[in-house]
């Protein structure tokens, strides 16, 4: 019988659902989502129901520190109290600081988001060392700084229910955001449009009244297409435009060079179709746009999401109801944007500026910008190479790069180089099994966390339910003990992380907003007022304090600042390489490579799977449920994935998820090296020349190639996979 709910946030994908802890005692009974929480107003799914008791409980969990006695990745450890762990870490730590100066130890997090994300990267800055890096060169990062450079990236959030017209692109919401998936369907039965761009046919497309199948890396044209279509036939917002944006002219000109039929060679979307598209996202109010993933982590990236704002900007969709928002800021409340840019926390200029990645992409790196990180390929190369300088130590906490970043051999390669690996997780990783040193973290019933609203603005928090298991501590416990004995070791520099503990931190976090932890635990959240129009208020953040089609900042530094098309780096692949592979297909049972080795997960989904056309199929020879040797034009090693045909994606298109491993299989990478797709798609050059990304990390081209049985039954072995379902 449940004697207890408690409100509280779920932590295990970044769409933070409000949820209730249904307790008995002091057992867990469920987990469910919470319908008064404004930002998900009772959307939940499966992973936040599974997830958060299924790590706390999970039998593979190692909850005290270790050290490495044997070889890196051979699997031999000796158990170790904090206080040797931080010693020893500390001691090898100083050796690289007094060797090769501060700026060779590294930080890597999953995101600049969360306390997770401060804690790391405060944790360098207190030893001296810009240097960050998190995977949003792969993620966001290129919308993101879009919307700087613009003036406006907001995206909807709840305010989806209400549009008129939604445009989707690049976005599979039904597994990626719930929320979402829900206020769409939700827009949708109140007689909204829905238009989807989208090489597969996703679920969202099924729901589409247009779905515009795009040829992968084309969108900057499709953008440009409708931009001319609004402006010739003057559909867009002329009062808006007029007061609140600069450039259109330009845009005008630019988009000339893509009249729908040029654009429609390039794109495989019917001129007809792109024309229809564009006047039905523009006559119908309100309209949002969502851009997703699919959009990101291209070589021209951020210019085809300044050309998709545009298009937001030019109907007037702008902090409207019903539309895109601004970003509502709770007064006060510290995220990570402040613990990155505010002064007190920052390092001194002439250090800021040796961050790795910062000569070649300013935009991405430098200060002001969006995340004011590292370009996590260039640090790679310095490790192995030594080049701008020596990076001789990592402490990677709450990511898996082995099984996440793009070109794994590169990756297991650098971390093998580095004379001190030093990883926080709660579980035995491909990741882990390379570090000189593990520390156990906690999961996400054991973490008291503060964050913004998602979807609505509201401050939510995630509550403490159990006491960590073991010796786990969190992101920001390790850091506090990390610094406390890097401080006796005399290797902190900077008073950047002033924190106790992390209650002191929370605590910080609210200061300034008048709320208290306790006013929080009541209800799990606390709203915010707020309006619309903000811009008539602040204006836009440019320079001209307006939209800007062509942004002035790109201009400054020397880049064309008016978005354009560029032909896909893998269009130029051999003749061989004949299929478009498209990675990072979310499944719903899985966040990246995590609950790898959860059985509710692994009932739901077990195999890495490939989605391939069934006549393409046919072509080669593969039959369902075939394994198939996925081999990129990049030369990189192959991957082995498991044949699924369906129509939802077209012929020359196939499409796959990403970061599989298992967790019961023999070696350091526990079947990484065979299933994680990042084994085979290269993590750059060529880059997106403003924010870095890579360009031919998510969508390659590709061949496939049919694997023999014999062989595959053999790699599989230790795995608990059936060779056929
Ligand atoms: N269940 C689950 N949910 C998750 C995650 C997870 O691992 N599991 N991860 C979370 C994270 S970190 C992220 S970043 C988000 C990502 O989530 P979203 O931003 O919603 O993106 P995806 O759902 O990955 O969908 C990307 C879509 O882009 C399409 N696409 C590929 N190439 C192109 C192209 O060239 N042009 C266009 N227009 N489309 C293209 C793909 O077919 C795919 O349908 O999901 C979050 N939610
Ligand atoms: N080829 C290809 N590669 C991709 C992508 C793609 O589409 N294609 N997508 C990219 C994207 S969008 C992203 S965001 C990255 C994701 O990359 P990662 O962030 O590396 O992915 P995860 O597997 O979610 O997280 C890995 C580890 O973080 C730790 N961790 C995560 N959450 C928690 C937590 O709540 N508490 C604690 N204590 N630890 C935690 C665990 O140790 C876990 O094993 O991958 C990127 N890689
Ligand atoms: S979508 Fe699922 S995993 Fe993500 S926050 Fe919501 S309930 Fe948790
Ligand atoms: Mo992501």
């Amino acid at each position: 019988m449940v004697t207890r709910t408690i409100p509280s946030t779920c932590t295990e994908c970044t769409v933070q659902c409000g949820s209730l802890i249904h307790m008995e005692g002091d057992q867990l009974v469920k987990i469910s989502g919470n319908r008064s929480h404004p930002s998900s107003r009772g959307a939940f799914c499966v992973k936040g129901m599974n997830a958060p008791l299924a790590s706390r409980t999970n039998p593979n969990r190692i909850t005290y520190p270790m050290g490495r006695i044997g070889e890196r990745g051979q699997g031999k450890w000796r158990r170790l109290s904090w206080a040797e762990a931080l010693d020893q870490i500390a001691e090898r730590f100083g050796e690289i600081k007094v060797k090769h100066g501060a700026t060779a130890i590294a930080g890597a997090a999953a995101t600049f988001n969360y306390s997770r994300g401060t804690a790391v990267r405060l944790l360098m800055r207190s030893l001296g060392s810009p240097n960050l890096l998190i995977n949003q060169d792969m993620c966001h990062g290129a919308r993101a700084t879009a919307a700087l450079l613009s003036g406006f990236g907001g995206v909807p959030g709840n305010e989806l229910s209400k549009a008129q017209v939604i445009l989707v692109v690049g976005k599979s919401p039904s597994e990626s955001d719930i929320v979402e998936w829900t206020n769409i369907r939700a827009a949708k039965s109140n007689g909204a449009r829905l238009l989807v761009i989208d090489p597969r046919r996703t679920h969202l497309a099924r729901l589409a009244d247009r779905w515009l199948a795009v040829k992968p890396g084309t969108d900057a044209a499709l953008a440009l297409a409708m931009i001319h279509v609004i402006l010739s036939e003057n559909l867009h917002d002329r009062k808006f435009v007029e007061t609140w944006c600069t450039g259109t002219d330009e845009l005008r000109e630019r988009a000339r060079n893509y009249p729908p039929d040029v654009a429609a060679r390039i794109t495989a979307i019917p001129a007809e179709e792109i024309i229809e598209t564009a006047r039905l996202f523009a006559s119908r109010r309100p309209g949002a746009m969502l851009l997703g993933h699919g959009i990101d982590a291209q070589e021209n990236g951020v210019m085809t999401a300044v050309a998709f704002q545009s298009l937001i900007a030019l109907t007037g969709n702008v902090d409207r109801q019903g539309s895109n928002r601004f970003v509502k800021q709770v007064p006060g409340f510290r995220g990570h944007n402040y613990f990155c840019n505010e002064r007190r926390f920052r390092l001194p200029a002439a250090i800021e500026d040796k961050i790795i990645g910062g000569a070649q992409f300013p935009l991405w790196c430098s200060s002001g910008t969006y995340a004011q990180v590292s370009h996590n390929p260039s640090v790679l190369n310095a490790i192995r190479t030594g080049d701008p300088y020596p990076v001789r130590a990592m402490y990677v906490s709450g990511t898996n790069v082995v099984c996440t970043y793009p070109d794994q051999q590169n990756t297991i390669q650098a971390l093998n180089a580095l004379d001190t690996l030093v990883v926080a997780s709660d579980v035995m990783t491909p990741t882990a099994e390379l570090a000189d040193f593990f520390l156990p973290k906690t999961t996400a019933l054991e973490e008291e966390d503060l964050f913004m609203g998602r979807s609505e603005p509201c401050i939510t928090i995630a509550q403490q339910i159990f006491p960590p298991q073991g010796e786990a501590k969190t992101d920001v416990e390790i850091a506090i003990s990390l610094r406390d004995k890097l401080m006796e070791h005399g290797l902190i520099e900077f008073d950047v992380f002033p924190w106790a503990s992390h209650r002191e931190f929370n605590d910080y976090v609210l200061e300034d907003t008048k709320l208290t932890i306790d006013d929080l635990r009541e209800a799990g959240f606390r709203s915010i007022d707020y309006g619309y129009e903000d811009y008539k208020k602040t204006g836009f953040r440019t320079p001209s304090g307006k939209f800007e089609f062509n942004p002035s900042k790109l201009k400054s530094y020397g880049y064309d600042p008016l978005p354009d098309y560029k032909i896909p780096s893998f269009s130029a692949a051999a003749k061989e390489f004949d299929l478009v592979l498209l990675t990072g297909v979310r499944s719903m049972a899985y966040h990246h490579s995590r609950f790898r080795d959860h059985s509710w997960a692994r009932r739901i989904k077990n195999v890495p799977e490939i989605t391939i056309n069934p006549s393409t199929a046919a072509r080669l020879k593969i039959s369902k449920d075939d394994w198939v040797w996925v081999e990129t034009h990049n030369h990189l090693p192959r991957a082995l994935l498991k044949a699924k045909l369906s129509d939802t994606v077209t012929e020359n298109v196939v499409a796959t998820g990403m970061g599989w491993w298992y967790p019961e299989m023999p070696g350091s990478s526990h079947g990484a090296s065979l299933f994680s797709v990042g084994i085979a798609v290269s993590y750059g050059p060529p880059f997106d020349p403003i924010c870095g990304s890579p360009a031919e990390a998510r969508n390659t081209a590709c061949r496939l190639v049919p694997a023999d049985r014999a062989d595959v039954a053999a790699m599989l072995e230790g795995a608990e996979l059936p060779l056929t379902d």
